[in-house]
């Protein structure tokens, strides 16, 4: 049984397909900690009656997290958080001229009252955003909370073995 099958725990939504490549990264990290969520195309500008019944159906729906991608004048994951009790995620996508500043200006800028906790632009913030969702779920749940020391461990484990190979080939002088 896959993670998409079991009744979800995270929302990820993304405001148009072209965010998909960067997105993925999230689900393959969602996947990796075993937490079951959900995946849809929404946006606050072009389908905004569907972006308010998601948000405020979350909770009753069972999601723990949600996780909203947009680029450009990116207010998906805003309009998300104005509409929930839930944590919101956001990630803005580099897909626009300016490559990400934009989102990432528009979904951290939150005026006081209504937080989205904004992660890195595209890749990076996808990753981010699924792991943040894992330490948030596995304060109360001890199969992700070792999963997570898990992951520290094998990033930890990555970079010792760089440092091993670098020494290696320093010692041969071919560094
Ligand atoms: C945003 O506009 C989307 O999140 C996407 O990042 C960007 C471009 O969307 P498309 O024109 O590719 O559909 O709403």
């Amino acid at each position: 049984m896959s993670a998409q099958d079991k009744k979800a725990l995270v929302g990820i939504i993304m405001g148009s397909d072209s965010d998909l490549p960067m997105m993925a990264e999230a689900t393959k990290a969602l996947e990796k900690f075993g937490i079951p969520y959900e995946l849809e195309i929404m946006s606050a500008h072009r389908t905004p009656a569907r972006a308010h019944e998601y948000a405020t159906t979350a909770l009753g729906r069972g999601l723990k997290v949600m996780i909203a991608a947009a680029g450009a004048a990116a207010h998906l994951a805003g309009v998300m958080a104005a509409n929930t009790t839930i944590p919101v995620i956001g990630v803005p996508m580099g897909t626009s001229s300016l490559n990400g500043l934009d989102a990432l200006l528009s979904t951290v800028q939150m005026p006081g009252g209504i937080p989205v906790a904004t992660m890195a632009i595209d890749k990076a913030g996808a990753t981010n955003a699924a792991i943040f969702a894992a330490e948030i779920l596995g304060l109360s749940d001890p199969a992700i909370a070792k999963k997570l020391v898990e992951h520290k461990e094998e990033l930890a484990k990555a970079v010792d073995e760089k440092n091993a190979k670098l020494k290696a080939k320093l010692a041969e002088g071919k560094a």
